[in-house]
């Protein structure tokens, strides 16, 4: 059987479900930036890419030299096809506008350029995340107002993962696909016809070090879960913590499990440690579409009304069993 290339899915997705031909080319670019991506993270010591930028990003997080190349990549290769309305990254304080020589187009697109970055300098699995909305008609020049959109909004959303093998995992709103990077052939191909969560599973990911800081019904759930078969749950429990977002949810899209980043008492009013707009949304997409669930605990993730670019948000996601469970915590506590 012949080989189905990201190109080939895209143009059939045209055919035969109507995506707009712009969404298409948009999808290409940013797959296109991803295997530069890749290319450089996979250099590592070779390429001098590896530690710090010596700068800090809008989060005040030390920036790696490979968030600034990741970056820089996805801007480049976006900024001229003339596909997009407007950009905004985890690593730019303001929304990124499109400039002036180019034409502009229909779309916003939001990014975390290399998510896990504090696994890259350890050889670990990291990954880029994408989202992309429909610039609000009638607007002229985007402004982050124009990007506070739910995530049922969302016409895409995507990641690269860079680990052993590239991959590519995407959804246009009808399922989730994955595709592997062919290095010889430079090309995405289609390995995963339709990646699914499984409904139960025995498998969770929390970062346990900050226990201390949990709210009861979090720390309720994972008592249970370490009681084991003898305890309420009736089962004995693996856990995965790989601190690279996309390394866990590939793990979920393959095998199951739940994904839990709590609202954290250290820093009461950051509702969480990840971002709404270009880490919980995009991914939340993906996990639903697979039949997964995502909420913040106390409500759907994709139905948040967003109020900043940067926003936090406690993510509960993977496996529809279990996020309805730590919900119903939330709900009961
Ligand atoms: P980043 O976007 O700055 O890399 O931060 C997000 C990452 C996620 O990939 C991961 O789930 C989490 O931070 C790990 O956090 P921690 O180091 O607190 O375990
Ligand atoms: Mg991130």
């Amino acid at each position: 059987m012949s080989r189905v290339t990201l190109s080939r899915y895209l143009i059939e997705q045209t055919r035969n479900h109507d995506t707009p031909a712009d969404l298409r080319f948009l999808v290409e670019v940013v797959a296109r930036a991803c295997k530069a991506i890749s290319h450089a993270v996979s250099k590592g010591a070779l390429g001098g890419v590896l530690g710090n930028a010596g700068t800090d990003n809008v989060q005040g997080e030390a920036q790696k030299k490979l968030d600034v190349i990741s970056n820089e990549i996805l801007l480049e290769a976006n900024e001229w096809g003339g596909h997009l309305a407007a950009m905004a990254s985890e690593e730019m304080e303001e929304a990124y506008q499109i400039p002036g020589r180019y034409p502009k187009g229909a779309y916003l697109l939001l990014f975390d350029p290399l998510d896990g970055s504090s696994n890259i300098d350890v050889n670990v699995s990291v990954g880029t995340i994408f989202s992309v909305l429909r610039c609000p008609e009638g607007t002229e020049t985007p402004s982050e107002a124009s990007f506070l959109q739910a995530g049922t909004e969302q016409v895409c959303a995507g990641y690269a993962i860079y680990g052993p093998q590239t991959m590519l995992v995407l959804t246009l709103g009808n399922g989730v696909k994955g595709f592997t990077l062919d290095r010889e052939m430079g090309s995405f191909v289609l390995t995963h016809e339709s990646m699914t969560v499984p409904e139960s599973t025995k498998e969770f990911a929390i970062n346990m070090s900050n226990q201390r800081h949990w709210e009861t019904p979090v720390s309720r759930y994972v008592a249970e879960m370490q009681a084991g078969a003898t305890g309420a749950l009736g089962k004995d429990y693996n856990m995965r913590w790989i601190a690279s977002m996309v390394a866990d949810v590939h793990r979920i899209l393959t095998r199951g499990g739940i994904f839990m980043y709590p609202r954290d008492a250290r820093e009461p009013e950051k509702p969480g440690k990840l971002r709404l707009m270009y880490e919980a949304n995009p991914m939340s997409l993906i996990i639903e579409q697979a039949g997964g669930a995502a909420t913040n605990g106390h409500q759907r993730i994709l139905d948040i009304q967003p109020e900043s670019l940067h926003q936090r948000v406690a993510v509960f996601l993977g496996s529809k069993e279990e996020v309805e469970r730590i919900t119903s915590y939330h709900h009961h506590s």
